[in-house]
């Protein structure tokens, strides 16, 4: 079914009028939220054969040979030539994603199994669950990549469960997606499809779909995704037992390329942030590992990937659902992590599988100004530190945010400095003392500043700190002196050090030290009055060399020697 632009906005606007009137139960986010993952025992009364009825998917996956292309997550790569290959290649350059080969395998392929084997034992009261509408909002996707989510969906959703799938289409101009898709999706059961009068971006375009949902949990989901068998029951299991649980599924990967099936059953990663504002993946840490009874309980992670989750529909508007000021994408998860109230969580029992791009398919260009609101609304000083590492972010305009410090103040909630002491006790939170962080620019080549790219798959040149054209812009640029006398990379998460190899003589940037931990000697450099930074082990200073290999510039260890090449300064800003 399509709903009119008008009628659907209109509906957005009462239900974001009910998201700030309604006085649902106060929430906290709390160290000590109950973390019990209670068992569905009452299903245990339940005959297995009613069960077997109960979590009958709303389609069956039609037999499948096999051995058919990418069938069970296998990875494929087509032998191609001449026109084929050409077609291949330009679907990849529309989409970032091979557009080519997604369109040669079929819609309901089948997933390895990627959960803990312990998963399988979770029995779940079916009758006693709340139903969900998943909330797809798509732009410019390719057609098969969408319709093989909505298939997946409705191919591994309990009938009983799912309530409905909206697919909210944001002011895509593929024509692919205009009547096609109509046609094709009035074949479906329960399958909805609403669209955007003008690019809304990512977040007012869920929160339309939301807008429409009849469903009592919203279950967000990217347009190119595929679920795992028994994705949906853990997440409304959760929401059943606390409905102030926000829970996402495990994100597996699945390879843009080949389309295989990646992940694995073993622990999921928990999500953190950087002081960019950028989103990052970590391991479960030990406080974590010691609170969960069982590899089957729910996984505590201070913020979220954004695209895949569950939140009771009636919690998502007390908690003020998204910041409707943000545009496009980028910002809201962090935003929507920092809230106060209930628990972020994921659980390892619910997988599904994410196509992550080669790259980002259209412009990001919005994404600075969604991070602005979100540190101004929530981080309070913390900001700070925030941009210091993206001086460009203070010029960046980010609209009004009146309503969202408002929202704050009548959840509540804590100060930020209790969010990272409390929520996320893990991460590394800069000491930034004036004249101590920034650009570590020498005064010899005075154009010239630390750099350090970290390693990956575009920097496989390892893991040397270098010299550049000093930029301002933050980023590699960024190093801050600690008051152990380290020199900090610790723009990303998590935190680096400046270490010095005495054979080499070379800096690189090494792992810190976990916080009360000693500093190794190596890792200790004096900032001395003069500018010198004398390295403690070797007793060297670290000097400015025009090149220390084939063609980087380079600091390294040399004898002191007092001359302007071995003075350093750090300048936050460029100017001179
Ligand atoms: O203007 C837009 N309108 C939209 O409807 C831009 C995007 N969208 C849709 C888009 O078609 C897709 O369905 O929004 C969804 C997310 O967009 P992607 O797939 O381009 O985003 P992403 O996977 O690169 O980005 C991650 O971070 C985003 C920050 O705004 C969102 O929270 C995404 O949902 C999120 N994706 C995931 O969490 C999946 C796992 C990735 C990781 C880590």
């Amino acid at each position: 079914m399509t709903l009119g632009g008008r009628k659907s906005g209109r509906k957005l606007l009462l239900f974001l009028v009910c998201a700030s009137l309604l006085g649902y139960v106060i929430f906290h986010k709390s160290s000590d939220v109950s973390s019990a993952n209670r068992r569905g025992v009452s299903s245990d009364l339940i005959p297995e054969s009613e069960l077997e009825i109960l979590r009958r998917p709303v389609y069956e996956k039609p037999a499948l040979n096999p051995d058919a292309l990418g069938e069970l997550g296998k990875a494929v790569k087509l032998e191609l030539s001449g026109e084929e290959k050409k077609k291949e290649v330009e679907s990849i350059e529309r989409h970032q994603i091979n557009i080519y080969l997604s369109d040669r395998i079929s819609l309901h392929r089948r997933l390895p199994e990627r959960w803990n084997p312990l998963c399988r034992n979770l029995k779940y009261d079916y009758r006693s669950l709340l139903s969900t509408s998943v909330v797809i909002a798509f732009y410019n996707e390719a057609w098969s990549t969408l319709l093989r989510t909505v298939h997946s969906v409705l191919e591994t959703s309990p009938d009983i469960l799912l309530k409905e799938i909206i697919l909210v289409d944001d002011y895509s101009d593929r024509a692919h997606l205009k009547q096609p898709l109509e046609n094709y999706i009035a074949d479906l059961k329960k399958v909805r499809l609403i669209r955007a009068r003008k690019r809304e971006g990512l977040v007012r375009a869920r929160l339309l779909g939301a807008s429409i949902a009849t469903g009592d949990v919203l279950t967000f989901l990217d347009c190119h995704c595929e679920c795992h068998e028994g994705w949906l029951e853990p997440l409304l299991h959760r929401i059943k037992e606390e409905p102030s649980a926000v829970v996402c599924p495990v994100i597996d990967v699945i390879d843009w390329n080949t389309f295989q099936y990646l992940g694995n059953p073993g622990e999921p990663q928990i999500g953190g942030f950087d002081w960019r504002l950028v989103f990052t993946w970590h391991a479960v840490p030990e406080h974590e590992k010691k609170r969960r009874r069982s590899p089957t309980d729910v996984i505590r992670s201070p913020t979220m990937a954004g695209g895949l989750f569950a939140v009771n529909k009636k919690y998502f508007q007390y908690l003020g659902t998204y910041d409707t000021g943000m545009e496009v994408w980028g910002g809201e998860n962090l935003e929507f992590s920092f809230r106060c109230g209930g628990s972020l969580e994921i659980h390892p029992c619910s997988h599904v599988g994410h196509i992550f791009p080669k790259k980002a398919p259209y412009s990001r260009s919005k994404a600075l100004a969604n991070s602005v609101r979100a540190a101004e609304v929530w981080m309070d000083n913390y900001k700070d530190l925030y941009y210091h590492r993206n001086p460009h972010a203070r010029l960046e305009a980010y609209g009004d945010v009146t309503d969202r410090k408002k929202l704050r103040m009548r959840l509540g909630c804590k100060d930020f400095k209790w969010f990272l002491e409390n929520i996320y006790p893990d991460i590394n939170v800069p000491e930034d003392r004036p004249g101590m962080f920034g650009m570590l620019r020498n005064r010899g080549m005075s154009e010239y500043c630390f750099d350090y790219n970290p390693p990956s798959e575009h920097n496989v040149e390892g893991n040397r700190i270098i010299l550049y054209r000093c930029h301002g812009l933050g980023q590699n640029q960024f190093f801050e002196y600690s008051s152990g006398n380290e020199i900090r990379y610790n723009t990303r998460e998590p935190t680096g050090c400046t270490v010095a190899d005495p054979i080499s003589t070379f800096l690189s940037i090494k792992l810190c030290q976990k916080p009360h931990e000693p500093v190794p000697d190596n890792q200790k450099f004096v900032l001395r009055e003069d500018g010198t930074l004398y390295h403690v082990q070797t007793q060297k200073c670290v000097e400015a060399l025009e090149k220390v290999d084939s063609d980087n510039a380079g600091p390294a260890l040399r004898p002191c020697s007092g001359s302007v090449y071995q003075q350093w300064f750090f300048q936050e800003r460029t100017q001179m």
